[in-house]
């Protein structure tokens, strides 16, 4: 146990003995490589441990991001108190003049997207063009959400009584916390924190250890586009420790999560036990259905850029894909020749088509499974399947673009999710079998057909128990003014994006107003019109 505590306290990119030397240092400056600082009450403060961590290139562990602050439950305190502080103010600060600040907000990341993305790429490891794409969507996010500060819609409808009016409206929850994964690293965060905002809430955000830059850089925007202090507080660190401090904060009414299910639950149980909104966006295990009639090469575009799309490392990445026996050879054939073309690389390179994955327990992991694919299930390991660390990969993370084929539904690599650039091609007969297939793994995010029929393609849209459904396109690429979110172990009922997500990060409050001047009594079966 002791020993397994002390790894905790080591980050994540780090778990490997190739990397710099010890993670946990106290916050003496350091020649080129820049020491960040959390944001508490508006001002930007070390750690009360006095205690940083390093963020490290996954493409190149030698090269060290930054060193952000190992912070400690008393610095989750000192922020929660400046989300409290800053409340009432916010609140009654009226949500188009909230909005006004959020729109100054996307201006500031437009300006800034290359730079960003830029920074993106270097600690998370996915290729430009997909992080400049991750901005893009706090972009869409930041407009279309700050939007809302001018409908914020709630509702009238008639009072069963004369002379009483009846009315809802929306009201913020409080003082909310966000706990952000590192495979999107400011989409995310951008998904929770813009409609906190615009309904009236204050936040303490955590970004994921492996990723705390980019939300660094959003919170630095919101201070630029005049946030008040106290309204976003960062706080970086490790889950076991501030993820902890937050999920067990008597004065945080809302948990918002992205991650693993298992942290999830994890989560959920902490926020039970003090009655806590708890909002959670989890695992995928999402499939791609290829039909018979199906435009072969379309599907295997579609396959390719959703199963290798940010190194396989998305909770929407197309993980199995069932085909048609009738195209099954064609399409496992070339969609192997097409893998066989993806240039893997430092995501930095325009050249590269895959980066690396995130961190050495992500590598460990996804090799696990490959070899569970091999040995355990006994599926054809039909391209990829190696760590590169040979030239150019000798200090990263890289892993080849795997292929497993002829794997049944039940087999491990077919059920569980591996969030790496492995995917599982599975021969099925009928429409009818691909669904079951489909719809046979705990998890329900998202899921495709390819086909040319629409009969086939309404069948599928209507039968697949997912929260996102495709007709002839990938598992991947939500947009952000649709809800986004799972059904089973993917979440636990909440959607975000879309005007949904204001279900999560708002109260109803429905008010009856009697302007009768007598005493009206509802329920009870006297009243005279
Ligand atoms: C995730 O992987 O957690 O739909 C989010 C998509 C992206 C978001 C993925 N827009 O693939």
């Amino acid at each position: 146990m002791a020993q397994a505590k002390k790894a905790l306290v080591k980050s994540k990119k780090q778990r490997t003995p190739r990397t710099v030397g010890g993670s946990v240092k106290k916050s003496t400056p350091h020649s080129g490589v820049r020491t960040y600082q959390n944001y508490i009450g508006g001002k930007w403060v070390d750690s009360n441990s006095g205690e940083i961590f390093e963020n490290i290139n996954p493409a190149d562990t030698r090269d060290v991001v930054g060193r952000f602050p190992l912070s400690t439950r008393q610095d989750i305190n000192d922020a929660v108190n400046a989300a409290q502080e800053a409340f009432n103010r916010w609140r009654r600060t009226p949500a188009p003049r909230r909005a006004e600040i959020l729109f100054r907000l996307g201006e500031i990341l437009i300006r800034q997207k290359s730079a960003l993305a830029a920074d993106m790429t270097r600690e998370m490891g996915k290729v430009l063009k997909e992080t400049g794409g991750d901005v893009q969507e706090a972009i869409d996010c930041t407009y279309y959400t700050a939007g809302e500060g001018r409908r914020l819609h709630g509702f009238t409808t008639p009072a069963e009584m004369p002379d009483k009016f009846a009315m809802c409206v929306r009201q913020p929850v409080g003082l909310c916390g966000l706990i952000t994964p590192w495979n999107f690293p400011m989409a995310i965060p951008s998904w929770k924190l813009i409609p906190a905002l615009v309904c009236g809430n204050t936040v303490v955000i955590k970004p994921a250890e492996d990723t705390p830059l980019s939300t660094y850089n959003l919170v630095k925007a919101c201070e630029e586009a005049g946030i008040p202090p106290g309204v976003v507080n960062l706080v970086t660190g490790y889950g076991e420790t501030v993820g902890a401090a937050m999920t067990t904060h008597p004065a945080l009414r809302l948990i918002s999560f992205t991650g693993s299910t298992e942290t999830g639950r994890l989560v959920a149980s902490a926020c039970a036990d003090r009655n806590a909104i708890c909002s959670l966006e989890m695992g995928g295990k999402n499939v791609i259905m290829v039909m018979e009639d199906a435009d072969v090469d379309l599907a295997v575009e579609g396959a390719v850029w959703g199963a290798f799309g940010t190194s396989g490392q998305r909770c929407t990445a197309s993980s199995r894909i069932v085909v048609h026996k009738k195209v099954y050879k064609q399409f496992s054939k070339k969609l192997v020749e097409r893998a066989q073309t993806l240039r893997v690389g430092n995501g930095a390179d325009p050249r590269t088509d895959m980066g690396p994955v995130i961190n050495s327990e992500a590598i460990e992991k996804i090799r696990g499974y490959i070899d569970i694919g091999r040995h355990e299930d006994g599926a054809t390991l039909a391209h990829g399947g190696r760590r590169l660390t040979k030239g150019e990969y000798a200090n990263g993370f890289f892993i080849e673009p795997t292929v497993f084929t002829d794997v049944t539904p039940d087999m491990r690599i077919a059920q569980e999710e591996i969030f790496g650039p492995v995917t599982a091609v599975i021969p099925a007969n009928s429409l009818d079998e691909a669904i079951e297939i489909g719809n046979g793994v705990r998890y329900g995010l998202s899921a495709s057909i390819y086909t040319q029929d629409v009969n086939r393609a309404f069948e599928a849209m209507n039968e697949m128990y997912t929260g996102i459904f495709y007709v002839n396109a990938s598992t991947i690429g939500a947009e952000v003014h649709l809800p986004f979110g799972g059904t089973k172990a993917t979440g636990n009922g909440h959607r975000e994006a879309g005007t949904q997500v204001l279900d999560v990060f708002s109260e109803w409050k429905s008010i009856y107003v009697d302007y009768s001047g007598k005493l009206q009594r509802a329920q009870i079966d006297d009243v005279k019109i």
